[in-house]
This record gives structure tokens, sequence and C-alpha cells, in this order.
């Protein structure tokens, strides 16, 4: 019932009338009035005026499964959700929901997370209650080796997400982070669990950095959040939707032709490396380069400064701009 109300309170421009809520749900106006003041505890702001009825003045910053089912409307992706309060990573969370068989779709969200990864056993810094830290669980039926492609699969719909919730330009630096006036607002870390010829799941982890004002010297300078930038809160939930909501329709395209053909065009027009030198940090030695974009698997496309192409997977290196973090 609590969803219900969320999601009619939104849907209502002006007065929801207790009689219209009431009718409609089945229940008495002490039972609506009871919703109401828990949702008033958890921070939503709700008028009620005599005669007229409830308004929703503004819904709350909270992530609960109530205000997340509010958002849903026949889509796969986030249609069940865990909700933690405090957990080590919203990752670890996913992988041990999968392995006990939730579906895919399954969207795992955390107020703060206290061992939040990145790649390669970096820390990813993941405060209280500014931050949207959450992980979806996909099973998707292609081969391991092209499941490093949904990381920038999920970039793009981030980028997207972010651009409808902010009104910021958000570019991808290959593969993993959205960064927006060229700093990192989000990164993302993809694990799978698979055999040979098949996958069993893949959890894709997106942090974004949403309501921050500050973070630690280590990443001052080349970390930011959506509020630094816009000046303006923004309501996590509502993000995260807007996340599943372009993920779905971009993991759709993805999985029509199991390689980038179809994203491709939309990824690299966000691409904040293209057509720059680039420093390519290979284990087997570090070298520069131009480039050129992406392949249709992901790859990034290298021109060295003897006119050799290069094609780099996101596995073994890491990309710099030769003048900074992009
Ligand atoms: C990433 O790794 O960028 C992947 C981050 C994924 C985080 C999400 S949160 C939900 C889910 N649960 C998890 O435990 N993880 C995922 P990488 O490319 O390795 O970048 C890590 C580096 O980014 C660190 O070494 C820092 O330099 C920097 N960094 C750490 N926290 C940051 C933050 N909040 N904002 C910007 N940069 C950060």
């Amino acid at each position: 019932m609590k969803t219900e109300i969320i999601r009619m309170l939104k849907e209502t421009d002006g007065y929801l009338s207790g009689q219209e809520l009431c009718s409609r749900l089945h229940v008495s106006r002490t039972a609506v009035w009871k919703v109401m003041e828990q949702l008033r505890g958890e921070g939503y702001e709700i008028e009620a005026v005599r005669h007229k009825g409830y308004r929703l003045v503004q819904a709350a910053d909270v992530l609960t499964a109530a205000e997340f089912a509010s958002f849903m409307s026949g889509r796969q992706l986030g249609n069940q959700v865990d909700c933690n309060e405090e957990i080590d990573s919203t990752n670890n969370r996913a992988k041990y929901l999968a392995e006990h068989g939730a579906p895919e779709g399954t969207l795992v969200t955390a107020e703060v997370q206290t061992a939040g990864k990145g790649r390669r056993g970096r820390t990813w810094v993941s405060p209280p209650g500014t931050g949207a830290w959450f992980s979806l669980i996909l099973r998707p039926e292609i081969l391991p080796a092209y499941a490093s492609m949904l990381t920038l699969t999920a970039a793009l719909a981030v980028a997207e997400a972010i651009e409808d919730a902010s009104g910021l330009s958000a570019g991808i630096k290959w593969p993993n982070d959205v960064v927006v006036s060229g700093k990192k607002v989000c990164g993302i870390l993809t694990e799978m669990s698979a055999e040979p010829d098949q996958i069993h799941y893949v959890v894709i982890g997106i942090g974004i950095n949403v309501n921050m004002t500050e973070f630690p010297e280590e990443i001052e300078k080349t970390a930011t959040s959506l509020y630094i930038e816009s000046g303006r809160r923004i309501r996590r939930s509502e993000l995260i939707m807007s996340v599943m909501k372009h993920m779905e329709r971009w993991y759709r395209v993805f999985l029509n032709t199991s390689d980038l053909t179809g994203l491709k065009e939309d990824y690299m027009a966000r691409l904040v490396n293209l057509n720059r030198q680039v420093t390519v940090l290979d284990p087997r030695g570090e070298y520069r380069g131009m480039c050129l974009g992406i392949d249709d698997n992901g790859l990034l496309l290298v021109k060295r400064e003897d006119e050799t192409m290069e094609k780099v997977m996101s596995g073994e290196v890491s990309v710099r701009g030769v003048y900074g973090y992009t």
C-alpha cells in the first residue's frame, strides 16, 4: 500500500482526496493517515488540507523498496530491490544473492559501504547518505569473454541518466569512468561468475557521487559530485531508477548482437579520450599514442607514435591523459 500511495501522490498534480485513496486502495481513512505519518517520518513532505486531501510537496531522498517500486512500470531491471543501510560492498551482497538464485534485474543498494571496491583491489570511497552505491545482477546468455562490454554499456546508461537528472553534460573515460568537467563522478566495477563457455551471473557495481560536498585528500583533485557541479541536490532513488531505464534499453541493444555495434556511436560521442594523446599503462611497458575510439568489442584503438595500431583491452591496462586524469 505504501508504494501505491507514493506512486499516486507523485502522479497527482495538486491534491489527492482521502476518499479517492480509500476507494482505490480499499482501505480505511485511518489506514491511509497512518501511512502518511510513516512517510512523513521518513522525510517525505506531505501537506494535508481539510476537504481537499493530500499533496506531495517533496519526496524524500531515501533508498527504500517502496520508493524504488513507485518508479517501476513493467521494467525488468530494478524490479527486485535489496536495500541495505550499511554493507561492506553492494557487489559482494549482489554476488551472494546471485549465488542463491536472485533473478536477472535484482538491484542492491546501500546507504553506506564500509569496504567499497574499485578495480584490481583499489578502494571506492562510499560515505553515508550522499552517494548512489548500487549493483545490478544480470544473467546474459553470452560468452564470458563478452561480459566486459557490459561495463561500457553501463557507462553509457549512467552518463545519460546523469544528464537527465542534473542537466550536466557527462562524458566517459574509457572504459569505466563517467566524468563531469574533467573529473570522475562515477566508477563501475563488473564482476562475474562463469564457466569457460557459460555465464552464471554478472554483477555490475556502480558508484555515483551524488550529493557529496567534499572528498578525501587523495582523490580531491580528480573526483567530483553532481551537487558540486550543478549546485543542486538530486534524489538518489530517482537517479538510480533512471540508470535502470537507460540500462534496460542499451542492454537489449547489446544482447541483439552480443557486441557494441548498436551503441558504439553513442559511446564514442561521449568518449573524452577521443582524438587525444593518451598514455597506456601496460604492465609490459608504458607507451603513448593517439586515441581513435573503440572497436565493436569495446577495445580502445590507439595509434602509437610509430604509427602502429594497438587494440587495448580494459582488463590489462589503465589509460591516462597525457596532461592529467582525462
Ligand atoms: C572504479 O574502480 O572506478 C570502480 C568503482 C565501483 C564502485 C561501485 S560502488 C557500488 C559497487 N560496490 C562496490 O564495492 N563497488 C561498486 P577504479 O577504476 O579502480 O577506480 C578506483 C579509483 O578511483 C581509486 O583508486 C581512487 O583513486 C578513485 N576513487 C575512489 N573513490 C572515489 C570516488 N568516490 N569518486 C571518485 N573517485 C574515487
